[in-house]
């Protein structure tokens, strides 16, 4: 399998935590996203979105989707499992995962704040305040969620680690890329520091992966 990355992409990230997970064989291709490499050609002919991550696999088919492939990766290789075995476990998990998967990524990544400076004319000051405003309402509901329920464990469902926890930690790391203070989220960021403490959230992390800076 070849997994398509970039140290900086939180999409990417969860893909790198599930992959350390469950110990899926894998090589990495690093593409060069702040360069723009993932806009030629080259690419798009492994990814037609021109966004990361992909994974290809031994037959040459491409899965995209970062949620998608974690799924994949979950259902061929399903130790530890990353969702519940319960229908409502899997529903609140995937749930909590949304939230930062559909709801809230998708206004921080490149082309998104390329679209608002470039094309709209928003200043720096501006776009830190789209940015927070995403970040900030994304994890406050989050922490409702978490802080509400008692399925939240040490972990965001109770003691396993599950696709909730890949896509709380890739939420955190935003706020860390974008130099943003989660200590009024109590509950996620102990979850969090948790998580940080497991070999393969340690290992996945992006300020360890070629081309990070120093
Ligand atoms: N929903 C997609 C998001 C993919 C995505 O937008 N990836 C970003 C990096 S985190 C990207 O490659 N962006 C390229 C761009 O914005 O130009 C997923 O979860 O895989």
């Amino acid at each position: 399998m070849i997994f398509y990355s970039n140290w900086r992409s939180l999409a990417a990230d969860r893909v790198r935590v599930a992959l350390a997970l469950n110990g899926v064989p894998h090589e990495v291709k690093v593409i060069d996203m702040l360069g723009g490499e993932h806009l030629k050609p080259e690419f798009r002919a492994v990814n037609p979105q021109a966004v990361l991550p992909a994974l290809q696999l031994d037959d040459g088919r491409v899965l995209f989707q970062s949620m998608a492939i974690v799924e994949y990766l979950d259902e061929i290789a399903p130790t530890p499992p990353l969702l519940p075995a319960d229908a409502a476990g899997r529903a609140r998990v995937r749930g909590l995962a949304l939230i930062h998967a559909a709801d809230t990524h998708p206004l921080l990544v490149p082309k998104v704040r390329t679209h608002l400076t470039k094309d709209l004319g928003l200043g720096d000051e501006a776009l830190q305040k789209w940015l927070s405003r995403a970040l900030h309402s994304g994890l406050e509901a989050i922490e409702a969620q978490l802080a509400s329920s008692k399925d939240t464990g040490p972990y965001c469902h109770g003691d396993q680690v599950t696709l909730a926890d890949i896509c709380l930690a890739s939420h955190l790391l935003a706020f860390m890329f974008f130099k943003l203070d989660a200590s009024a989220y109590p509950t996620a960021v102990a979850i969090n520091e948790r998580l940080q403490a497991l070999p393969a959230f340690a290992a996945a992390h992006p300020l360890k992966q070629p081309g990070a800076p120093g």
